[in-house]
């Protein structure tokens, strides 16, 4: 039986979310061109500021301001090809993950986005790597990964499948950290809800399961908010959460 030291979490479903998002989205198409301009006017507001924290596999994670949660000893590790390698396969009750504490959500009209470039390279139980986003307003979602599957922690039959024993590209948005949008190697792979949780506001990844044993290999994990994004942009993100178009691959890295 696997635990997720991770999360703890307590699932509230809020289908209205999706309306909300969706509402969102049409507001900010509607802001395309100038006739739509004087509707979308709005009083300057106090907005946050726009921030992007970049992990790039060079060092350790604890060296760059993420906090190291780890059990019965921690996973043996390297930096290998400008990635992080987790090896925890001596034992299965062994976890080692990485999370950064801090304000996340986005301003309305505004993209939470969280990447990062995953190989799960051996595994030996269900599943073992993990990512979890944990909002200002206590909403949260979690994917743990396999070889060649990753599956929504709140919803395991909610799962994508991906090649076995390379890379891939992972990137999950959202607008109102209530309704997400993650896609595989720039093609939306699964959309779903966040739930609600008890929790600090933070970003976690890494090892996150007892009761498996894995190899991962973290190439980067970088998450931020895309400020203001423009009518275009909004047209590019809705043409992403709904039909899965490819995106620009920023990483190349092998
Ligand atoms: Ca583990």
């Amino acid at each position: 039986m696997n635990r997720l030291p991770l999360r703890n979490h307590l699932p509230i479903r809020d289908r209205s979310s999706l309306t909300n998002r969706l509402l969102m989205l049409l507001a900010a198409l509607a802001c395309v061109g100038p006739p739509a301009a004087l509707l979308c006017a709005r009083p300057p507001a106090a907005l946050a500021e726009p921030y992007w924290i970049t992990y790039d596999g060079s060092d350790f994670p604890e060296n760059e301001g993420w906090t190291r949660n780890y059990g019965a000893g921690g996973a043996d590790r390297w930096i290998e090809g400008g990635a992080l390698a987790l090896d925890g396969r001596a034992d299965s009750s062994i976890y080692d993950s990485y999370s950064m504490v801090r304000s996340l959500d986005p301003e309305p009209g505004e993209l939470f986005v969280a990447r990062w470039r995953l190989k799960v390279e051996e595994l030996t139980g269900w599943a073992d790597p993990s990512v979890g986003i944990f909002s200002d307003g206590s909403w949260s979602v979690a994917f743990t990964f396999s070889e060649t599957r990753v599956i929504n922690l709140d919803d395991p039959g909610m799962s994508a499948n991906f090649e076995l024993g390379v890379f891939h590209e992972f990137e999950l948005s959202s607008f109102d950290m209530r309704t997400f949008a993650l896609a595989i190697d720039g093609s939306v792979a699964l959309t779903g809800d966040f739930v609600h949780v008890i929790t600090d506001s933070k970003v976690s990844w890494g090892d996150g399961a007892v009761g498996s044993a894995s190899l991962s290999r973290w190439d980067y994990f970088e998450f931020g908010v895309i400020p203001e994004p423009s009518g275009a942009l909004a047209l590019v993100v809705l043409s992403m959460i709904m039909s899965g178009t490819k995106r620009r691959v920023i990483h190349t890295r092998g």
